[in-house]
């Protein structure tokens, strides 16, 4: 094994639409501007280890496929620290300017906390040689409180106080490295905060004791002056029956009625959004109406099948309603595109992994592109102006003034004729015009 892993290739240039190499980007050009803002900051790519450098792509039914020559295969701190560099090479040859990880994914677990502590600090060691070096950032740290078995009846909701605490000591670390490593957030993602069945559930309770976790979290963040976003990541099932942050706006719901709302905004996942029976579209519209959109995990699912396949993104109407909410918002700050995606079992040599990359990078710089397009054009924002016009002035404007009351709503009703359809919603006139500008 050479130094290298890849080491035929020097980095992923940008070549333009014309180009018929796979090992460049046709439309991800880093200082292109749009809009005033680089691609490269309106983006903001991230690579996730525990897909990426981790993922032997096992499935359900059959042994992992993943052929990774650099990684010895062993659970060593030697090889983690070892894949560390590899990890770091690739993720600077494709030119992503973050990644992403589990306490779990980059250090091995030892047979105490200590132990895996002690692990975890070796490894970060080495994380934080190779950011100095390339000049790449964490995007967010976590921790992984769904693998071990101990966390098989939840964690910050589990029943059992012990396995609680355990939860709390493993996040409390993993908040220490991120913040050590310079983490511009931190993301709970609940993977097993729900239940089976409701038959040996006390959902009240777990919900107390979740909130009074988050708390905890926000208080010793404060402590060691942490200034990194948190992050919730809404999912509505799998592994659990459902998972009590199915979505945003349960999420929303959850936080504003413990009081936490001020201090965590959602990473939201395609796949989840639509295991939840929403688009991502619609997940991103109800963040942006509570100022609450703060990263984005970059995949998609696969519409026949009910779990969550975590592939890469290419679909360009995706990528671009992705990117008209993220423009809508002036840009993510904390966040960025994470790439919570992974290779097909099918696709395992390590060339399988630029690819990919390389096509998720491409499809968001088209969205993002697509998205310029149809806001510069304005016909969709007039349509939509235009569609509630008659709230600027007249009664709609004293409703929305909160000037208004039924009297004065029966009032205006009696006065004027009864309304009739009034505007068509121009659906296909919408739709149309998106085709033509994709
Ligand atoms: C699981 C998932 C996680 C989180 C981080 O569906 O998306 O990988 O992103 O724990
Ligand atoms: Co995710």
């Amino acid at each position: 094994m050479s130094n290298q892993a890849f080491p035929d290739i020097k980095s992923i240039p940008f070549e333009g639409p014309s180009s018929k190499n796979p090992l460049a980007f046709k439309h991800y050009n880093p200082s292109e501007l749009i809009e005033g803002k680089s691609m490269k900051d309106w983006l903001r790519f991230s690579v996730v280890y525990w897909h990426t450098f981790r993922n032997s792509l096992s499935d359900p039914f059959g042994a992992g496929t993943a052929i990774r020559p650099w990684d010895d295969g062993t659970d060593s701190v030697e090889n983690a620290k070892n894949r560390v560099r590899y990890a770091f090479e690739f993720t600077q040859k494709l030119g992503a300017p973050y990644y992403a990880f589990h306490d779990r994914d980059v250090a091995p677990e030892g047979k105490t906390l200590a132990e895996s502590n002690k692990n975890l600090d070796a490894v970060v060691a080495v994380l934080k040689e190779e950011q100095q070096r390339t000049g790449i950032k964490l995007l967010w740290g976590t921790a992984c409180l769904f693998a071990n078995p101990r966390f098989l009846h939840g964690a910050a909701t589990s029943p059992n106080a012990d396995v609680y605490a355990y939860a709390a000591a493993q996040v409390k670390k993993a908040i220490e490295v991120t913040h050590e490593l310079g983490g511009e957030g931190y993301t709970f993602w609940g993977g097993r905060e729900g239940y089976s069945t409701l038959w040996n559930t006390d959902m009240k309770r777990e919900l107390d004791h979740l909130a009074r976790f988050l708390h905890m979290a926000v208080d010793y963040k404060k402590e060691i002056g942490f200034k990194g976003q948190f992050y919730i990541e809404p999912k509505p099932k799998e592994p659990t029956t459902h998972q009590y942050d199915s979505d945003t706006a349960a999420c929303l719901n959850f936080l504003r009625e413990y009081g936490l709302q001020d201090h965590f905004k959602m990473n939201l996942e395609t796949n989840h959004a639509t295991l939840a029976g929403h688009t991502m579209a619609h997940e991103i519209e109800v963040c942006l109406g509570a100022n609450a959109l703060g990263s984005i995990d970059a995949n998609t699912g696969n519409e026949l099948i009910g779990w969550d396949t975590d592939q890469f993104p290419t679909n360009l109407y995706l990528t671009t309603q992705i990117m008209l909410g993220v423009m809508k918002m002036g840009g993510l700050t904390t966040g960025g595109m994470n790439f919570d995606a992974k290779v097909r079992r099918e696709s395992f040599e390590p060339i399988d992994l630029f690819y990919a990359h390389i096509g998720g990078m491409d499809a968001f710089a088209r969205g993002l592109k697509i998205a310029a397009a149809i806001r510069k054009d304005g016909r969709i924002a007039e349509i939509v102006k235009n569609r509630y016009s008659s709230w600027d002035s007249g009664i709609g404007a004293e409703v929305e003034a909160g000037k208004a009351s039924f009297a004065s709503l029966e009032k205006h009703a009696l006065s004027h004729p009864d309304p009739i359809q009034h505007t068509s919603g121009r659906q296909e006139l919408i739709e149309n015009i998106v085709n033509e500008l994709i």
